[in-house]
């Protein structure tokens, strides 16, 4: 690495080097690269040619690790798919006719073939510090068994709906797991939920069971989840649909700050059971449901920035293998590491990086229930060090949250157990990319900036620590049995360097298979653009050494007078100044140029917005990307409308610009009081 800052650069200034980032590459350090399972590029072209020319032999190994009760019988295919919408319908199955369980392989094989009954598979750390307890795999599959018999016991049986609305607690773990033993297909929806989206999700996934908790904290809040799930029960009743039982898990009771509340229990009404209730007499053994590899494993409902949410459907055998091998090969998983997933499991990063990645292959998770900066921000490197944390994944949206204080109190911690680190979720601006690899990884860790969705069930473009030399704010390249390409509008393939439409041309294991009720749906949102392709609805970049780098959302694009712009471009350029720490693009209506740009721009820690910085940041898009590009407006905001899992609802933010009170649904909003300091007169 040439690059030569230290951590207290204004790594943001005029005369920094930072602006060079997006041109340089940064090889994985040795120390990761000489042990890790794919230590060079070379090494990943050879494994990326045969899966993508031969997924049968490429899959078929993977698939060798992983137990199934029946194999495929004879004369069926290996894979079988077609994408082109013109030559009917849209379908991909793989391993049809296989039997299996995914929670027989997280557990008992894994327990079987690993040896690792004692070891932990989840460490719990609450929201207060001294709030924490261990669960070992022996200790996990005896809760799976026992909630799995209750489940059964109150008729929940192979193809039920269980909707799951829970804190970041082991119960949600287990939850997941219990459904997968018996075949039923468990729906997380996010803690974060309002009443509405959790009966129209309810309703939707036609759900015959919900599994909550009497509450969460975040921070000093307390979330009251059992009365939002009354509510919404009573709301699914209102429109004809009944949700047979609602079972609660006591959390409050057993943190140290419930001494402080009224201690009241909130099983009363005739569905509700407690947790603990229905599993304290069932056995410890739950013989697995052997279900079709082909058979939904869960549905997850996307927070969709438009319309109603879509149930993406994702299925057995190939979801597991993908979310296996994205695990292991994106953090260089080896047995001992301890892995810290900051997203929510009522998001596909934490189903797939906390639950059935991690779980698959024996690993060690922290489950963390609280918020990154309580009770301070420091709280992230006191979670590092207590646990000794050797991947950390988390979203550009932490990072930058973090990156507003000094460094000094952090570097009292010992973080040195770090060796990966990982991001998703929507494009890092390079700044908070350097900050994460200098402040956090001290330059000894290579950033993995996965890129995926809910729909893709794994990473899909993504740097291998050992292999990739990254380039800040670039996903890099495809992972194994990913076939990217680049259409322009007409749907013509761009090749080598340019931009267009990213779209995957083969299909992968870890792909959903259908809108959850509404094939139909889910052909027209993701096959009908352009037939023969599985379209992200996300722009990309290929430079001219081939790394992909992803522009944003193609909803998030602007025509400023004829010039298509990106909001995620403009904000990059924004985020370059010094001051600020956030910032968000939206486009207006504008007389002459169609439309203009409006930022909503979060200074760091203590400063105050005046004229000289509002005019170095119009400098700053300007030079960047060019006159055309100058803010209309700059918005001083105090934070950013974002959904739990961290994504700017630009959708909003458009609505504020445009002076409109009207939010439409604003469920998926993890901080309401955003809005109101939002919609005050804005400060110039
Ligand atoms: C995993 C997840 C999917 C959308 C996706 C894209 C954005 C995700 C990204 C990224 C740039 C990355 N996105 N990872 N953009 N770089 N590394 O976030 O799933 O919630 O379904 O969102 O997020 O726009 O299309 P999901």
């Amino acid at each position: 690495m040439a690059l030569k800052l230290n951590k207290e650069d204004n790594i943001g200034g005029q005369d920094n080097p930072v602006s060079r980032l997006r041109e340089m590459a940064f090889k994985p350090p040795k120390r990761i690269a000489n042990y890790a399972y794919v230590q060079s590029m070379d090494d990943y072209e050879a494994m990326y040619e045969l899966s993508v020319n031969d997924p049968e032999k490429f899959w078929g190994q993977i698939a060798e690790e992983f137990y199934f009760e029946r194999d495929q019988p004879e004369g069926e295919p290996f894979f079988h798919y077609n994408f082109d919408i013109t030559q009917g319908p849209i379908c991909f199955n793989m391993l049809k006719g296989a039997k299996t369980n995914v929670c027989y392989n997280v557990l008992d094989w894994n327990i079987q073939r690993r040896g690792i009954g004692k070891n932990i598979a989840i460490h719990w750390e609450g929201s207060e510090t001294d709030d924490h307890w261990s669960i070992t795999y022996d200790e996990l599959l005896v809760e799976v068994c026992r909630f799995a018999n209750a489940l059964k016991s109150l008729g929940v049986k192979k193809g039920d709906r269980v909707v799951v609305y829970m804190p970041m607690i082991a119960e949600i773990t287990i939850t997941m797991l219990a459904c997968a033993r018996i075949g039923a297909v468990h729906s997380v929806v996010f803690g974060g939920y309002s009443a509405e989206s959790l009966a129209g999700r309810l309703i939707d996934a036609k759900a015959v069971v919900v599994v909550t908790a009497d509450g969460a904290f975040r921070g000093d809040k307390v979330i009251p989840l059992k009365e939002i799930t009354d509510k919404a029960i009573q709301l699914c009743l209102e429109q004809g649909h009944n949700v047979e039982h609602s079972i609660v898990v006591e959390h409050l009771p057993r943190l140290k700050k419930y001494e402080l509340m009224g201690k009241k229990s909130c099983i009363q009404g005739p569905l509700d059971k407690s947790y603990h209730d229905i599993i304290a007499n069932q056995s410890d053994i739950c013989v697995p449901e052997w279900v079709d590899a082909e058979d939904p494993l869960f549905i997850l409902y996307t927070s969709g920035s438009t319309g109603k949410p879509k149930g993406v459907l994702h299925t057995t055998a190939g979801y597991m293998m993908y979310a296996a091998l994205t695990f292991k090969m994106v953090f260089d998983y080896k047995p001992g590491d301890v892995f810290w997933c900051t997203a929510d499991i009522g998001w596909i990063t934490g189903h797939t990086m906390m639950v059935y990645g991690p779980l698959a292959n024996g690993a060690t998770v922290v489950l963390y229930e609280g918020t990154p900066l309580y009770p301070s921000y420091t709280r992230p490197w006191t979670v590092i060090e207590k646990y000794k944390i050797s991947q950390i994944f988390t979203a550009p949206t932490v990072i930058r949250s973090l990156m507003k204080f000094r460094n000094s109190p952090m570097l009292r911690h010992d973080i040195s157990s770090l060796k990966v680190l990982g991001t998703a979720g929507e494009p890092i601006n390079p700044e908070a990319w350097l900050w994460y690899f200098q402040t956090l990884g001290g330059t000894k860790c290579p950033i993995v900036d996965t890129y995926w969705q809910t729909e893709t069930g794994g990473p899909c473009i993504t740097p291998l620590p050992g292999a990739t030399p990254t380039k800040p704010g670039s996903a890099t390249f495809p992972f194994f049995g990913i076939v990217p390409e680049l259409l322009d509008e007409d749907g013509h393939v761009v090749e080598g360097e340019g931009e267009g439409y990213l779209v995957f041309k083969q299909a992968w294991p870890g792909m959903m298979r259908t809108v959850y009720g509404d094939h139909a749906r889910f052909e027209e949102t993701y096959f009908r653009r352009f037939p023969g392709y599985y379209y992200t609805g996300d722009g990309a970049k290929r430079d001219s050494d081939g790394y992909i780098w992803i522009t944003g959302r193609v909803d998030d694009m602007l025509n400023v007078s004829g010039h298509l712009l990106s909001t995620a471009q403009v904000e990059a350029a924004i985020l370059e100044h010094k001051c600020v720490s956030e910032a968000a693009a939206v486009p207006i209506e504008h007389p002459v140029k169609g439309e203009a740009l409006y930022c909503f721009v979060v200074l760091n820690e203590g400063l105050e917005m005046n004229k000289s910085i509002i005019g170095e940041i119009n400098d700053k898009v300007r030079d960047k990307i060019g006159p055309i590009a100058t803010p209309e407006k700059i918005h001083l905001a105090q934070g950013l409308p974002k959904t739990r899992s961290g994504k700017i609802m630009r959708r909003i933010l458009r609505k504020i610009a445009a002076g409109e009170t009207d939010f439409g649904d604003i469920s998926t909003l993890a901080d309401e009081s955003v809005l109101a300091a939002l919609i005050k007169p804005a400060k110039q």
